[in-house]
C-alpha cells in the first residue's frame, strides 16, 4: 500500500453531547494531511449532540457526513449503525482504510495512527485495538462491566480463535477489501455483539487479523446505552456465532 492512504471513520452515536466535539477535534488532528471522511450514524440523539455536529460541519464541511436513522428496535443498535455506516462509506467514497471507534472518548484518538500504520504496512487487513494484551490498559471501568467483558471474551476465545484477545472492543481498523467482504454478508446482530460476528466473517475469509495494545478509558459522562438484557443476549450470541464460525455457516447476501 502507498503511504498516507485515505480514511473513512465510522462513529455510532447516541446522545454524546459532552464528547462529540472533543472527539471530532481529536480525529481531525490525528488525520491532519490525509484525505478522510467521518460518517456519524445517529439513532435519534435528543441531548444537543445534533446541534454540536451541525456546528462541527461548519469547519469540516463534507468531510463530516451525518446519517440519521429512526430506531425501530429496542436496545443498543451500535452494531447495525456500524454496518450501515460501513456500507455507506463504501458507496460514497473510495477510501482505502476504514476505522471504527466509540463516540464517548473511551478510545484514544492518539492511537489512530498506530492502527492505520499497521494496515498501511500490510501487517494486518483487520487491526484491533485490544484491551487485553500486555501493555493494554483499562481505566475507569466498573468491576461488573470488566467481569462481564472478561467472561464474554474468554468464551469467544474458546469457541472461535484463542489467538485473538479482544472480540468486543469497538476500536478497529480494516481495509476496503475487508469492508467489501463484510458488506456481502447477512448480519444477524444489530447489537454490540455484531463486532464478534464481523470478526468471525473476516476470519472465515482468511483475512489477516492483528492486535495492538490499547488504552480504554471508561465513560466519564453521560449514560451507558448498554442494558443488562444486551449483556445476557450477548452471552447467548457468543455460542451462536461460534457455531457459525466453526461450521462456516455465515450466509452471503443472495444478490
Ligand atoms: N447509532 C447508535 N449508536 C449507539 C447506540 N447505542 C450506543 N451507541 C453508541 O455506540 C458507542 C458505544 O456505546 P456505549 O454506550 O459507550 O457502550 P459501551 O462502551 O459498551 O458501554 P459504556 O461506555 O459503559 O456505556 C457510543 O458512541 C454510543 O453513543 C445506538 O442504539 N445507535
Ligand atoms: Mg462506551
Amino acid at each position: 500500500m502507498n503511504q498516507k492512504e485515505s480514511i473513512a471513520v465510522i462513529l455510532p452515536i447516541l446522545n454524546e453531547q459532552e464528547h462529540i466535539l472533543p472527539l471530532l477535534e481529536g480525529i481531525e488532528s490525528a488525520l491532519a494531511g490525509r484525505d478522510f471522511t467521518i460518517f456519524i450514524i445517529d439513532d435519534g440523539s435528543r441531548d444537543g449532540t445534533l446541534e454540536k455536529i451541525e456546528f462541527a460541519q461548519k469547519t469540516l464541511g463534507n468531510r463530516l457526513q451525518l446519517m440519521q436513522r429512526v430506531k425501530t428496535l429496542p436496545g443498543c443498535q451500535r452494531g447495525s449503525a456500524l454496518f450501515d455506516g460501513m456500507k455507506e462509506a463504501l458507496k460514497r467514497t473510495a477510501h482505502r482504510i476504514f476505522v471504527e471507534l466509540d463516540g464517548d472518548l473511551s478510545h484514544r484518538t492518539e492511537e489512530l495512527t498506530v492502527g492505520i500504520g499497521l494496515i498501511e504496512s500490510g501487517k494486518g487487513e483487520v487491526v484491533i485495538a485490544s484491551k487485553y494484551l500486555p501493555g493494554s490498559q483499562v481505566v475507569n471501568r466498573s468491576q461488573g462491566r470488566t467481569l462481564v467483558s472478561s467472561i464474554n471474551t474468554g468464551l469467544m476465545r474458546l469457541v472461535m480463535n484463542p489467538k485473538i484477545t479482544d472480540y468486543s472492543n469497538g476500536y478497529r481498523f480494516y481495509t476496503r477489501k475487508a469492508a467489501s467482504i463484510l458488506a456481502g454478508y447477512q448480519i444477524r446482530y444489530g447489537s454490540p455483539i455484531y463486532l464478534s460476528e464481523a470478526l468471525g466473517i473476516w476470519m472465515n475469509n482468511q483475512l489477516k487479523v492483528v492486535e495492538f495494545p490499547s488504552t480504554y478509558i471508561g465513560r466519564q459522562e453521560g449514560f451507558s446505552k448498554v442494558k443488562p438484557i444486551d449483556l445476557i443476549k450477548g452471552m447467548l450470541a457468543v455460542f451462536e456465532i461460534g457455531f457459525r464460525y466453526r461450521f462456516r455457516r455465515f450466509n452471503r447476501n443472495s444478490n
